[in-house]
């Protein structure tokens, strides 16, 4: 046994308190036994007898055979001995269209190829789950049944179920979500002797109560729970332990793509004399009454009621998947990246360059490209902001670092409509600045910037402007105390203002507070402090009538004095928050696994609504992916799209009148880039 298996094994051993006290000798190794694989494996069964079905984007087997093929001697998973293991967990991925009312359908079970007495086995109905377990000598020969109820499986979504064994517990976990469970009168039987029994797949060994869905996965995980392994997930229906090999190839065409396709032509009357038009939208009078129209870019059908076109069937747009569009060679490394709109002149890009020669740069949109528009001498630039004051167009640039006469300065710069550029309008002293706010509270405006450092000095403080309209000139407001501050975001909810701030380091530790304020007549004030880790952007958004607010965190770092431990790592979970109105502050809705997370961006596309984080490290590569998560209610954001990055450091969403675009700027090589959204 190598050094590395042996530690496994230990770590194994040591999470398992049962076998630590009750000496259990396990009859199987303490890994995942993927069932599935093992049923293809055995001879006589091959994958032609089952049908693979790619479905929402993952493969699954449709198990339409006959019981036996689908089976095999328990001896293959217990090997050493031929005891059951007292503690367990059981992973099973599936999709089920849906299960008439009283059917029930097998999962899998033991079953005892004299007697035919199912030993052990899982199967489902309309509502509910139920686990089933016999060990004649040591139950007093009665059968089992723990019944998980409101368990609506049959939805035709895949979802993963962990179901955990452990003495008088039994609990389960549907999609990473908060396990339910159940407690029994007495443990679960020690040694259930599997002898002369097999394992039957979908089944109980007969036809009746045979799995009609889709089966992804189908472990059995000795010793241990695998919740604490497979969840929290970036995608928990999905959550893999173990699956055949032949299911990880990736989706070629999926079951729904060709759904899409029929639509909406499906929809379509059958009658003959039924006209229907493709194409631009055509004259709707009463010659045209009760004929039908199909928008040519496939938006809907449309009646005409002899006035005008009624919509029968609108299609909403939806996100299908990004494409790359444009590759941008930047002068140099790309902190922040800002697009903006200016009216009657069009979409523009800034980007925050890490060189001072030739600067950072502007980009505008022409010909569906973003080209280089105007360049501006930066210091180490870490951001820009666009605002406006009535019809004044700005931006602020946040540098990071002494110009050449040794003043650390930002600047805002003003548009100039006859030159069609930005011209220095008011310089800023800043320490080490990393980002501007801009905002409006009650027809005044205001700047805040993120005073990052002064020398060595993280625990500074960072500057609220208001904007004076006599001098026209940003003048200081307010001060904020800040610890390596690194983003600002404003947000109003109904009638109240808020700011939050990012603070990153402290100058030991990267475990600090980042603090809300809230206006109050007129300053900003105390409302809410999270704890967070190097955080380094917060990202406000609104679904509906639910207000949100998630933090980048990019570092746990750690010196503490007086631990002697030291912690550095940047695979850590950046978090959702959530506003809980009745009681005024904002409380955790969800953790994602990020991996040094620098940026989140909120965008929606059609009637859904989406995250993309900037991912930039992982604690030895810059190559991560970037990914983006659609919002799905209950289970909130899951993840739908793994895009490749390099040192990923700012995502922006933007619309143009070709469609919708996602662009971001890379810290670590020259090169920012475009993505298109592809919507069906
Ligand atoms: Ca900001
Ligand atoms: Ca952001
Ligand atoms: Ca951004």
């Amino acid at each position: 046994m190598s050094a590395l298996l042996l530690v496994c094994v230990l770590l194994v051993l040591s999470k398992t308190k049962a076998i630590e006290v009750q000496s259990w000798t396990p009859c199987t190794d303490l890994r995942p036994l993927d069932m599935l694989s093992e049923v293809f494996s055995s001879p006589g069964n091959t994958f032609n007898k089952v049908r693979m079905v790619q479905s929402q984007g993952a493969r699954g087997f449709r198990l339409s055979v006959f019981p036996h093929v689908l089976s095999f001697p328990s001896t293959r998973l217990f090997h050493n001995c031929h005891l059951f293991p007292e503690e367990f967990s059981i992973i099973i991925t599936l999709k089920v269209p849906n299960i008439p009312s009283k059917k029930n359908e097998y999962l899998f079970t033991m079953v005892t190829e004299r007697s035919k007495h199912v030993l052990l086995g899982i199967r489902y109905s309309e509502n509910k789950l139920h686990f089933l377990f016999w060990s004649p000598e040591h139950y007093n020969g009665l059968k089992t049944k723990v019944t998980f109820r409101g368990i609506l499986l049959a939805d035709n979504q895949w979802h993963t179920l962990v179901l955990a064994v452990s003495g008088n517990s039994v609990s389960l976990t549907i999609d990473c979500s908060v396990p339910v469970e159940i407690v029994l009168d007495k443990p679960f039987p020690v040694s259930l002797n599997t002898t002369g029994s097999s394992i039957y797949v979908g089944s109980r060994r007969r036809r009746k109560g045979f799995f009609s869905g889709l089966m992804r996965q189908l472990v059995l995980l000795p010793g241990s729970d695998a919740t604490t392994t497979i969840c929290p997930n970036a995608r928990p229906r999905l959550a893999e332990l173990s699956i055949p090999e032949v299911l990880k190839e990736l989706p070629v065409k999926t079951e729904d793509s060709e759904v899409h396709l029929m639509y909406p032509f499906a929809a379509l009357p059958k009658e003959a004399d039924m006209k229907v038009t493709l194409g631009q939208q055509p004259p709707c009078t009463d010659s045209e009454m009760s004929q039908f129209w199909i928008d040519t870019s496939l938006k809907g059908l449309f009646l005409c009621n002899g006035v005008k076109w009624i919509t029968v069937l609108e299609r909403k747009e939806r996100l299908d998947y990004v494409e790359e569009y444009q590759n941008l060679a930047t002068t140099s490394e790309t902190m922040g990246l800002e697009i903006f709109h200016i009216p009657g002149v069009g979409h523009f890009a800034v980007m925050a360059n890490r060189n001072n020669q030739p600067g950072s740069v502007l980009y505008k949109w022409s010909d569906g490209k973003f080209k280089v528009h105007q360049y501006f001498i930066t210091y180490q630039a870490q951001a820009w902001k666009h605002f406006t004051i009535g019809k004044r167009i700005f931006l602020a640039l946040a540098n990071f670092e002494k110009n050449d006469d040794g003043e650390e300065l930002s600047i805002i710069y003003k548009w100039n409509p006859k030159k069609g550029k930005f011209l220095q309008y008011q310089k800023i002293r800043t320490y080490s600045a990393r980002d501007w706010e801009a905002f409006q509270i009650d027809g005044d405006t205001f700047l805040a910037v993120a005073n990052h450092r002064e020398g060595n000095n993280h625990n500074i403080n960072s500057v609220i402007y208001k904007w004076n309209s006599t001098t026209g000139l940003f003048e200081i407001n307010q001060t904020i105390p800040t610890s390596g501050a690194y983003d600002w975001e404003f947000f109003s909810i109904g009638p109240y203002s808020f700011l939050v701030v990012a603070n990153t380091f402290n100058g030991t530790s990267t475990n600090i507070q980042s603090h809300i304020y809230i206006f109050l007549g007129d300053t900003f004030r105390p409302f809410q402090s999270i704890m967070t880790f190097g955080a380094s952007d917060w990202e406000f958004f609104r679904i509906q009538d639910r207000f949100f607010l998630v933090v980048a965190n990019s570092h746990n770092y750690n010196i503490g004095a007086g631990t002697q431990e030291l912690k550095n790592s940047y695979v850590i979970n950046s978090t959702i928050y959530e506003l809980n109105i009745t009681g005024q502050v904002f409380v955790k809705f969800q953790d994602i696994l990020t991996y040094s997370a620098v940026d989140w961006e909120f965008f929606t596309v059609g009637e859904d609504y989406f995250l993309v984080v900037a991912n930039s490290f992982d604690g030895s590569s810059f190559a991560v992916n970037s990914v983006i998560y659609r919002w799905q209610g209950y289970e909130g954001f899951v993840a739908v799209h793994y895009l490749p990055t390099y040192g990923c450091r700012d995502w922006e969403a933007f619309n143009t009148s070709s469609g919708s675009f996602l662009m971001y700027s890379s810290a670590k090589e020259p090169i920012a880039r475009v993505l298109k959204l592809k919507t069906l």
